[in-house]
């Protein structure tokens, strides 16, 4: 059995603090050795904001078919409003287990990018698609959860640039150059960017549906989402609800939610207190710091057994920059190794952040003639080609099985040199 640990703790009086130094807890939850997730504890209004959303994942999966169906969209490779089945298990099944609704929280049409960028990239420049009729109120629920993880998000990639200009500078026994403080500019990036996609989730009861087909999957050791990690900047993730005829129920099996593989490729149960949002390190941030910053192999694994009729419902907002923004690693870092020791996933230098996020999505098909439908917004697309459109709006990569996104474990002689000279940087300051 995994063990649980509890996850690095910022309080938000000192995220809102631009001159409190966070070094420590970025470097126990980011760093070399971090698991790549923070906490941030004492955020005014969340906890009741996360009340009154998750149950929307419930309720917004209990509508009929038909209306559920009436707010697909093919055309964003399902990144846009709901998206039931299209995402494949690590077997190539379709993943039934889980529904999701997915907008953009903070705006609900792109105006202002043009029409080539606009049909390039149509899982993150779709217009919203809110079920005003049949759930009004989601669309404020979601945009007021949504805009405040994002806000609070912000803070915490502000601080992050501080932590990653500072070891680099450090590194170079000099002040960055402009140019190096702009690409590090995190917060600014996040801050301008309209890609952002927030993903309200709905596991389904392990024991509703074809009940053999999942009662196999589980004892496969199928998870309820695949090992990956987000290819966005930051991923702020609340605690998850579990609900039984529309009431909230304790977790039904202690060993089911969210699992991290550590650098030494130990998976490891984190817990996030239901009045903290967390935040995970996507990997557009990992080689933006040079690898100063880690991403977080990360995993949901399934209620075992337990209760009759209890969903897990959660919500996940994927900070992403805009498409055209270079994702460069910083020259200053090239000394450090770290970036050798990071899975920068299908990045190369010179790429924009759409470009890897198309070669990421890309990356998982399992035929060239999968990518291309997908990527034509074909709904006839097999398993496998929908598992990574369901990354296309910067939700997350599905790799399929756990070795793609634990490179720690085969680079750990190397790790050990890169965090011996990381803690020297840290504990020089
Ligand atoms: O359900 C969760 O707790 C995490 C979801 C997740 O990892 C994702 O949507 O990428």
């Amino acid at each position: 059995m995994a063990r649980k640990i509890s996850v690095v703790e910022i309080p938000y009086e000192q995220l809102l603090d631009p001159s409190a130094d966070l070094t420590e807890a970025l470097w126990r939850g980011f760093g070399p050795d971090g698991l790549g997730i923070v906490t941030v504890s004492g955020v005014p209004d969340y906890p009741a904001l996360r009340d009154a959303l998750l149950p929307l994942a419930q309720q917004f999966a209990d509508l009929p078919n038909d209306v559920k169906q009436a707010h697909e969209h093919a055309a964003s490779s399902y990144n846009v409003g709901w998206s039931h089945g299209k995402e494949a298990l690590r077997s190539g099944m379709p993943d039934t287990h889980k529904g999701s609704f997915y907008a953009n929280p903070l705006q609900d049409t792109y105006d202002g990018v043009d029409q080539d960028t606009a049909s390039r990239y149509r899982s993150y420049y779709s217009p919203n698609l809110w079920p005003r009729q049949a759930l009004p109120q989601l669309e404020g629920c979601f945009k007021q959860l949504g805009s405040l993880v994002i806000d609070v998000g912000l803070l915490l990639a502000q601080h992050c640039s501080k932590y990653v200009q500072q070891q680099l500078s450090n590194a170079v026994g000099q002040p960055l150059s402009q140019q190096e403080q702009a690409q590090l500019d995190f917060e600014g990036q996040l801050r301008r960017s309209s890609c952002h996609k927030a993903r309200l989730l709905h596991y389904f009861p392990t024991n509703c549906g074809d009940q053999q087909q999942q009662q196999q999957q589980v004892a496969a050791g199928e998870d309820w989402c695949g090992w990956h990690l987000d290819h966005g900047a930051l991923t702020g993730l609340t605690s998850a609800m579990y609900i039984k005829d529309g009431q909230q129920v304790p977790c039904p099996d202690p060993s089911a939610g969210l699992y991290i593989c550590d650098r030494s490729g130990e998976v490891v149960q984190a817990a996030i207190p239901p009045g903290h949002i967390a935040y995970q390190m996507g990997q557009v941030m990992a080689i933006q710091s040079g690898g100063l910053l880690r991403a977080t192999p990360h995993c949901v694994r399934a209620a075992a057994a337990g209760e009759p009729g209890v969903s897990r419902n959660t919500f996940a907002v994927f900070m992403q920059p805009e498409t055209s923004l270079l994702l460069e690693a910083p020259r200053a870092a090239a000394g450090l190794g770290a970036l050798l020791c990071m899975d920068s996933g299908h990045w190369a230098p010179g790429m924009s952040f759409g470009e890897f996020a198309e070669a990421t999505m890309h990356g998982y098909y399992a035929t060239p003639a999968a990518a291309a439908a997908a990527a034509s917004g074909s709904p006839a697309r097999s398993a496998a080609a929908a598992a990574a459109a369901g990354s296309a709006g910067g939700a997350d990569a599905t790799p399929t099985s756990a070795k793609d996104v634990a490179p720690a474990s085969v680079l750990m002689a190397a790790e050990a040199a890169v965090r011996k000279r990381l803690q020297l940087l840290v504990s020089h300051e």
